[in-house]
């Protein structure tokens, strides 16, 4: 039984008040959780760290940033191993997603910061030059599907640019947060620049929204929480990053080569459960391939190993829409139940034959649940693509037309013949109730800073 602690001020504490974590495997218990009400300490122990940490020059942090991402991937196989226990994934996934890519964060935003350049403008008898001065203490709030990759994703920005933090990780996956506090302590990352407090959303999660002293919310998770993360921050002015929901379309243009397209679009359908952000969850197929495309997806996606959805409650929520979709006319080609077996499983489900306005087709449902729709024109596919008030991402699958088609779709992110093909560079966030803001190099710099711009008079 695992003991997750809070880190605060380079302690780790223990509360007398605990809740279990559960396998979704087979719903064991496999960890107790402090459930952290009151998040005054971690703040007091971020403020007296912030002077040290922000007066360490960028170069210094980057190093920082490095030693982490070394540790990490030294240990590698056991952050991968605790993301499988957590969440219920397949190692393979936890070890070349969660793990690797978590690495990766600390050392991208390491030389990133090592070759930031800095920004002046001259004027005929003055310059102006910009100070990227840190925001402050800064709370980081992530969810349960990419525990620790989305963590490190707000975490290497925030402190390449001199924050300190509170960490909040998903009451459900909290472990390998807790593994990367005991990394970071073991490596003398000074006391209070890294604090991790646990528990429920509601208590915790929005104490740290709350706190007057917190100065920028980075938030991934659902629309809904991020409706009322907005609404609690909003007066008190704080910098507020929102990565929120998505209802992706994976768009099959009647030229699309089906040998990349079917494995192409059956991992956007079904990696990690469906439970990413990005995933493709609706699939929309020229009439003119949609037989070809339809039996060989079906045929592939037998092969497909997937992992159980997070918790029993989520399955519950995931069935209920399997089943709205038969209430409205879905005929389901695959799966549809699950498997009997202990733990939170469900089949990998296909569903056709749904208007592309229907429930099922325009909510997020966030499990291994995907529908199928047929369109006659490309126009008519860019109209169903952005018919949700999703606009996170989405794929098109064409030999010809990829970049047309992807700059009328409205979202924050379009893949052309390829899907979660990272550059870490890149803006990475939504429009519509997808979120506000993005993440992602510059923008991550931008965020985790305040620009001040001096401008000085010259002789
Ligand atoms: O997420 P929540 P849930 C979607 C997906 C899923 C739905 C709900 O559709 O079914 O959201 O999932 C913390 N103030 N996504 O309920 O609640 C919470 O503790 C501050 C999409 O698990 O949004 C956790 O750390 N924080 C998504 C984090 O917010 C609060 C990933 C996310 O939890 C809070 C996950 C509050 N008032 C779910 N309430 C994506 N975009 O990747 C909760 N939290």
């Amino acid at each position: 039984m695992i003991h997750v602690e809070n880190l605060v001020g380079g302690e780790f504490v223990e509360l007398e008040e605990n809740f279990d974590n559960i396998s979704p495997l087979d719903f064991s218990v496999i960890a107790k959780i402090p459930r952290t009400r009151y998040v005054g300490d971690a703040v007091i122990s971020a403020k007296k760290a912030l002077p040290g940490w922000s007066g360490l020059s960028l170069l210094e942090r980057c190093d920082w940033l490095d030693k982490i991402a070394n540790a990490l991937e030294a240990n590698i196989d056991e952050v991968a191993r605790l993301e499988s226990l957590d969440t219920g994934k397949p190692l393979d996934v936890a070890l070349n997603v969660d793990a690797t890519r978590s690495v990766n964060n600390f050392r991208f935003f390491a030389n990133f910061g090592r070759n930031l350049e800095s920004q002046e403008f001259e004027m005929d008898d003055a310059i102006n030059y910009v100070l990227r001065k840190p925001v402050g203490v800064v709370g980081l709030i992530s969810p349960w599907n990419l525990p620790l990759y989305l963590l490190s994703w707000k975490i290497a920005p925030a402190l390449l640019m001199g924050n300190t933090i509170i960490a909040k990780p998903s009451e459900l996956t909290p472990l390998t947060a807790h593994f990367l506090g005991k990394v970071c302590t073991k490596l003398g990352l000074p006391d209070g620049v890294l604090n991790i407090v646990n528990g429920y959303g509601p208590e915790v999660g929005q104490a740290i929204v709350e706190h007057p002293e917190i100065r920028a919310i980075s938030f991934t998770g659902g629309t809904e929480t991020g409706k009322i993360v907005a609404a609690t921050a909003a007066p008190m002015f704080k910098k507020l990053s929102l990565e929120l929901g998505g209802k992706n379309a994976s768009l099959i243009l009647s030229d699309a080569d089906l040998d990349i397209t079917v494995p192409g679009v059956l991992r956007a359908s079904f990696l990690n459960s469906g439970q990413i952000c990005l995933c493709g969850s609706r699939i929309l197929v020229h009439s003119s391939i949609y037989d070809d495309f339809i039996s060989r997806y079906l045929e592939e996606l037998k092969t497909f190993k997937i992992g159980p959805v997070i918790s029993d409650d989520h399955r519950t929520k995931v069935l209920s829409y399997i089943q709205l979709a038969i209430e409205e006319g879905g005929e389901i080609l695959a799966g549809g139940s699950c498997p009997d077996k202990l733990g939170a499983w469900i089949e990998p489900t296909v569903i056709a034959g749904l208007s592309h306005k229907s429930r099922t087709a325009t909510e997020e449902i966030f499990g291994p649940v995907v529908t199928i729709h047929e369109f006659d024109s490309d126009e008519q596919a860019v109209e169903m693509a952005n018919s949700t008030q999703y606009g996170l991402a989405g794929s098109v699958w064409s030999k010809s037309k990829g970049r047309e088609i992807a700059e009328k779709i409205d979202s924050g992110m379009v893949w052309v013949n390829t899907w979660l093909h990272r550059d870490l560079r890149v803006p990475f966030g939504g429009v519509k109730d997808s979120g506000v803001g993005r993440e992602g190099g510059l923008w991550s710099v931008g965020f985790f800073s305040e620009a001040v711009n001096i401008c000085i008079m010259e002789d």
